[in-house]
């Protein structure tokens, strides 16, 4: 593995690296940096070494946080990956919005085309802005996604120039990449079908022939098989344009490079998910093997040399200095997720939810509390930060920042916490809130966090991890009790009261939209 060189740049063709060069002046240092913000998908908060891991080793990242600020206190919207990908580019919590849950590989778009997204924001102000990697926020119309013809809207009608997409998740159908508005590589002689409600085509599946799958699902997981690994939904047709599960790092990375190096001359925004570190975890060759902690950290292995890439490309392009570099994950670790790759067996003491209670699903920390990384030389020192700090401000702080303004509906719940992202002040957020799989919600105050009573579901048989609904009210002092352990309701009923209300206050305060 080369670790030193500019691989990827170096397999550009040189027109690749000209294209789309803004032709306007370019910025001075310290203004309008470039903007690149990388959601790791379903990272924990114990999964990095600069967080404290000692049985696997993230240099990159670590070297990242070393560079810029390793914030302490940060949380993702919400503890799934569609509700969390929504916060952050609306700026709006997205339990105000009722088609925001974990969204199907066909969904529709979910972000209504008028809303003024954070990429809507930069590009407002001169950024080119891209999109590659996972998507999950649904393309197309009402009525789900036609693969075989162009895909609107999609990113580019919500603020992105360009979209290299992984359509949903790795783990649902279809396996294929979208590329602005088609799918990559696709024969118009063998069109895409695709369902979430039954089977379409005559391929295999994990239920009929569990015999022809390499990996086997502990949960759901059992329909159509697609390189040996059974999926999430049905689909038949596309077979030219079916990614290999082992090169996807590769292919998203290649594209990530290629986009910045192509935009090296103008503000650019890069909105990078990565598939990594989710289920079905497949690492290439290179990787697989290599952690000692079975798949799982391979893939933790592969995502940090996906950032080396993206570090490397910026310095080899003498533009790392004025590039806001933002790392974090969608929603907490999660160590079973629907498949058999031993995960639990090989964790070999490495404890990706850090001491906190919970996981990805859950309202307890451990489903939203997330590494958050925040790297500018220009400006940022380096160093910790402590703050309460929610995903949901990323929007405002940026477009502070840039100078974008913003529609008087734009972001609602998002609030201009510049000087926190960027280290220069450690005031606490007010409040932030939580939110489970099943959107019942959490407020966390000074040292109280509470979580609303929940008639919600009991889905731990598959979420593995308890998301935290109870008939009564809790109340962690999470100065004193981290893991949250000791429910101190009873004992605190003002605090109780008085954060239920903030919680209302909040819930009322931008009226929700059906959709
Ligand atoms: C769940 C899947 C899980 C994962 C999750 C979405 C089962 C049993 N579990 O329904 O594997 O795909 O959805 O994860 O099917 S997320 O990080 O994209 O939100
Ligand atoms: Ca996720």
């Amino acid at each position: 593995m080369k670790t030193n060189t500019c691989c990827l740049l170096a397999a550009l063709p040189a027109a690749a690296l000209f294209q789309g060069c803004g032709d306007g002046p370019r910025p001075a240092a310290g203004t309008r940096p470039n903007v690149i913000f990388i959601y790791a998908d379903d990272l924990g908060i114990g999964d990095l070494s600069c967080y404290g891991a000692t049985k696997i080793s993230t240099p990159n990242i670590d070297r990242l946080a070393a560079q810029g600020r390793r914030f302490t206190n940060a949380y993702a919207t919400s503890a799934t990956s569609t509700p969390s990908r929504f916060g952050l580019l609306t700026g709006m919590y997205p339990w105000r919005q009722q088609n925001t849950g974990i969204a199907p590989g066909n969904s529709e778009l979910i972000i209504d085309t008028a809303c003024h997204t954070l990429a809507d924001a930069l590009h407002s102000v001169g950024y080119a802005t891209g999109a590659v990697g996972k998507w999950h926020l649904g393309l197309g119309p009402a009525g789900g996604t036609d693969f075989n013809a162009e895909i609107r809207p999609g990113a580019r009608d919500i603020g992105f120039d360009y979209e290299f997409l992984i359509p949903a998740t790795v783990d649902r159908v279809p396996c294929v990449f979208v590329e602005d508005g088609h799918v990559v590589g696709l024969d118009p002689a063998d069109p895409i079908t695709v369902s979430y409600d039954h089977k379409v085509g005559d391929w295999p599946t994990g239920e009929e022939n569990p015999e022809l799958v390499t990996l086997k699902p502990s949960q759901g997981h059992n329909n159509t098989i697609v390189n040996g690994i059974p999926r999430i939904g049905w689909m038949t047709g596309g077979r030219s344009a079916l990614w290999v599960d082992e090169n996807i790092a590769d292919t998203i990375t290649a594209k990530a490079v290629r986009f910045i190096a192509q935009h090296r001359d103008e503000p650019f925004f890069l909105y990078m998910g990565t598939q990594d570190v989710h289920v079905p975890r497949v690492p290439h060759p290179r990787f697989a093997g290599k952690s000692g902690l079975g798949t799982r950290g391979d893939v933790i292995l592969q995502l940090d040399w996906t950032i080396g890439e993206v570090m490397r490309t910026l310095d080899c392009l003498g533009i790392a200095d004025n590039t806001l570099f933002i790392f974090t994950s969608d929603n907490g670790a999660v160590i079973d997720d629907g498949y058999q790759d031993r995960a639990l067996e090989l964790l070999n003491g490495h404890t990706p939810m850090g001491i906190y209670r919970g996981g990805k699903y859950s309202l307890y920390e451990a489903g939203t509390r997330v590494p958050f990384i925040v790297r500018w030389p220009a400006r940022v020192r380096p160093g910790e930060q402590p703050a309460l700090f929610s995903q949901i401000d990323v929007y405002r702080s940026l477009a502070s920042l840039t100078g974008a303004e913003l529609p008087a509906t734009a972001a609602p719940d998002s609030r201009d916490c510049l000087p926190e992202l960027l280290g220069e002040r450690q005031n606490d957020r007010e409040y932030v809130v939580q939110q489970n799989l099943n959107n019942t919600l959490a407020i966390l105050s000074g040292p109280w966090k509470y979580l609303e009573p929940s008639d919600g579901p009991a889905l731990e048989f598959w979420t593995k991890t308890e998301l935290g609904n109870a008939p009564e009210p809790q109340l962690y002092d999470l100065s004193a009790d981290p893991r949250e352990r000791n429910n101190v309701a009873a004992e605190h009923p003002d605090v109780v009261a008085e954060l239920s209300a903030l919680l209302a206050e909040v819930r009322g305060a931008v009226a929700s939209t059906v959709k």
